[in-house]
């Protein structure tokens, strides 16, 4: 088999409320590779927020796609290596490493589909329906926005929900997390997320407010560039630490569970170079018993989560308009199912190209 083109788009995808709140939209790099046997792939790597997507799509257009076309689809690590390897003064972090993903999908789809199996079975097979959190929370919605939103999710059988702790007062975080755990009540165990908003003491301080509320984890307190701070931080504080949304390597993962810098590592497919990379990091955690829980774009992480016996729960938002794909994995009873289709198991409906095209 070989490829013969891979067409590019870049979608611009409103965003509903209360989300809409924080991000107006968010972007899809899209790239469908054809074969010269007729099947397709299909990848993508979700812009959260759509900063920077022109210019993944810039890098995937000028550097990527012409070392993939004439290959043949089906050696996926080798042309992973070809194109991770392609600008050795880059480093596939950041925008790079955004691109490699879009189009390492878009491979292991056309890889599942040629073996007419789902992703998460071609790697092994470990689960077939996983448990999930909703997740929202963010800074700018009202307390009502955010009770809400976290009925919402319970509603749909959640047992987790995660938010936001961005406000500069560590009290007035507490007294949102507060607000949320007596509207759920226990049923319902809380995270919280830093993104990577303060410092060593920042963090010490505020996680010394929420000890007594039994949260799950702890979110990517300081920059994701210091690994060293984030292994201190998990030293000093009493709430299990996870992070990774911003870590794009298997390098960086093994250093992060080196310094036993987190309880819980969330690498994003369409961020850490795509499924080959982020199931290596997933087999790397296992050897060390850490849990896995990717970053958002639950469609796509749930064949890691199957894949894993050390996946965890896959993060669900549920901001996608109904006409962007034509399946959107549904939670019940707070688990999805993992996509039976061969492949990732995920297409764009025949309208979303034309409508959503930046
Ligand atoms: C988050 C940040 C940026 C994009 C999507 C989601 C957030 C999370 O940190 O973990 O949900
Ligand atoms: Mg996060």
């Amino acid at each position: 088999m070989k490829i013969t083109a891979i067409d590019t788009a870049l979608l611009t995808v409103p965003t509903p409320k209360p989300m809409s709140l924080e991000f107006a939209h968010h972007k899809l790099v899209v790239a469908e590779i054809s074969t010269d046997e007729g099947l397709k792939g299909l990848g993508y790597s979700l812009v959260f927020g759509g900063g920077g997507g022109e210019a993944v799509l810039a890098y995937l257009e000028a550097r990527l796609k012409p070392l993939l076309l004439g290959e043949d689809p089906l050696h996926v690590e080798r042309l992973w290596e070809k194109m991770y390897r392609g600008d050795r003064g880059v480093r596939r972090v950041g925008i790079a490493g955004m691109a490699i993903s879009a189009l390492d999908i878009g491979l292991w789809d056309l890889a599942g589909k040629a073996a007419g199996l789902p992703l998460y079975q071609l790697w092994g097979g470990a689960a077939e329906r996983i448990a999930a959190y909703g997740s929202g929370g963010w800074g700018r919605y009202t307390e009502k926005d955010l009770v809400g939103e976290a009925e919402k999710y319970a509603a749909l059988g959640c047992k987790y929900y995660k938010l936001k702790i961005h406000h500069p007062d560590p009290k007035a975080n507490r007294a949102r997390v507060e607000t949320v755990r007596k509207a759920l009540g226990p049923g319902v165990r809380l995270m919280v997320d830093v993104n990577q908003k303060l410092d060593l003491q920042g963090n010490i301080r505020q996680a010394q407010l929420l000890e007594d509320l039994d949260l799950l984890w702890y979110e990517e307190p300081v920059l994701a560039d210091d690994l060293a701070a984030c292994a201190e931080v998990s030293l000093r504080i009493r709430i299990p630490v996870a992070t990774g949304e911003n870590n794009y390597t298997r390098y960086e993962f093994r250093e992060l569970i080196e310094r036993k810098a987190a309880r819980y590592l969330m690498p994003d497919v369409c961020r850490a170079n795509g499924y080959s990379e982020t199931l290596k990091i997933g087999h790397l955690a296992a050897a060390h018993g850490v849990a896995v829980s990717p970053h958002v774009v639950h469609e796509l992480s749930l064949q890691i989560c199957g894949a894993l016996s050390n996946g965890f729960l896959v993060e669900y938002m549920d901001w996608q308009p109904p006409d962007l794909f034509e399946e959107m994995p549904r939670c019940e009873d707070g688990h999805i199912r993992v996509p039976a289709k061969p492949g990732h198991g995920m297409a764009l409906t025949k309208t979303a190209l034309q409508k959503y095209r930046s």
